[in-house]
């Protein structure tokens, strides 16, 4: 059947965002609706499975099916949605704090692992929802409320650690970029695998160094056709770009087998749709008797 054409604010809820008046997190939020508007996607066609911050509270914010659960475990929920049902398209969304601090190590085994789901992460320098502490990505010596005397420790690269770690699709975009990010949005859920999109988005409130205009002096695209995404030594190159310039667009794309793909029971079918069998388990239960 053709798909209805959409508008993107079919995916409203009743519930107006609660952020703070210029967050970078509304780009985000029109970005991804613009996106999905495009693919004329039905609200109960795709799970959003959010993290805990000011970026997971667009839970209430959009409307499909979502999940809000834990601070720094969406990716699992997600990639436990995804194998029991490999028909949903699941989008993941939440913060620095959330995806590369408490979830790191989720982050890691997420993308060696490449289970078909997109991660899209509001990279905003800074703990926005708890007031503005350190988070991996802030940059040494920036003072926050957790560290008055400035970062010690190095931010992590999350573009070139997502290279690093097997990521088949690596993407960078900006908050204070829509239409560009709404493209990289449709391109990361085209990816036959794990997607990740980091999003430069500035903390209006609790950043005052990454600020819209520090990143808007900074950011510049990576042009199709003159960049070369299949390349890591490049991509690695460009995730490393940070200071002066920085890189918006498809930094490292492969394309690879998925998780789903290299699993016996999967291959059939989504387990969701697999009748329950009737397994004896008599003699593991004997061995514990
Ligand atoms: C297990 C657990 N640890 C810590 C917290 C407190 N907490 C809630 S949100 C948050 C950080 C949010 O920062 P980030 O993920 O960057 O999201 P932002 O608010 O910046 O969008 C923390 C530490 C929590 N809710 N649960
Ligand atoms: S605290 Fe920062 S990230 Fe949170 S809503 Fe306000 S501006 Fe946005
Ligand atoms: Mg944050």
């Amino acid at each position: 059947m053709p798909k209805t054409q959409k508008d993107f604010n079919d995916y409203n809820t009743e519930v107006k965002p609660t952020w703070c008046p210029g967050c970078g997190d509304f780009g985000i939020w029109t970005a991804l609706r613009m996106a999905i508007a495009d693919l004329g996607w039905e609200p109960h066609d795709f799970l959003v499975v959010y993290g805990i911050g000011c970026s997971g509270n667009m839970a209430n914010f959009v409307k499909s099916y979502g999940f809000h659960g834990l601070h720094g475990r969406a990716l699992p929920v997600a990639i436990g949605a995804k194998l029991a049902n490999q028909d949903l398209k699941i989008i993941v969304l939440g913060g620095d704090g959330d995806g590369y601090g408490e979830g790191g190590n989720h982050f890691i085994h997420a993308l060696r692992g490449n289970v078909d789901i997109t991660y899209i992460v509001h990279d905003n320098q800074v703990y926005g929802l708890t007031k503005g502490q350190m988070s991996p990505t802030t940059e040494q010596g920036q003072p926050t409320s957790s560290t008055p005397e400035g970062v010690i420790e190095q931010p992590i690269n999350p573009v070139a650690l997502a290279v690093a770690a097997g990521g088949t699709f690596v993407a960078q975009g900006f908050a204070g970029d829509t239409l560009q990010l709404r493209e990289l949005i449709k391109q990361a859920i085209a990816h036959p695998g794990f997607a990740h999109v980091n999003v430069l988005q500035p903390c209006v409130t609790f950043n005052h160094h990454n600020t819209f205009s520090w990143f808007m002096k900074r950011v510049y695209k990576l042009e199709p056709g003159k960049y070369e995404s299949g390349n890591k030594l490049k991509a690695f190159e460009k995730a490393l770009e940070w200071g002066e310039k920085i890189p918006t667009g498809i930094i490292y794309q492969e394309i690879r087998h998925t998780y789903e793909q290299d699993v016996s029971e999967l291959k059939k079918q989504s387990l969701l749709r697999q009748a329950l069998k009737k397994i004896d388990i008599s003699k593991t239960l004997a061995k514990f008797s």
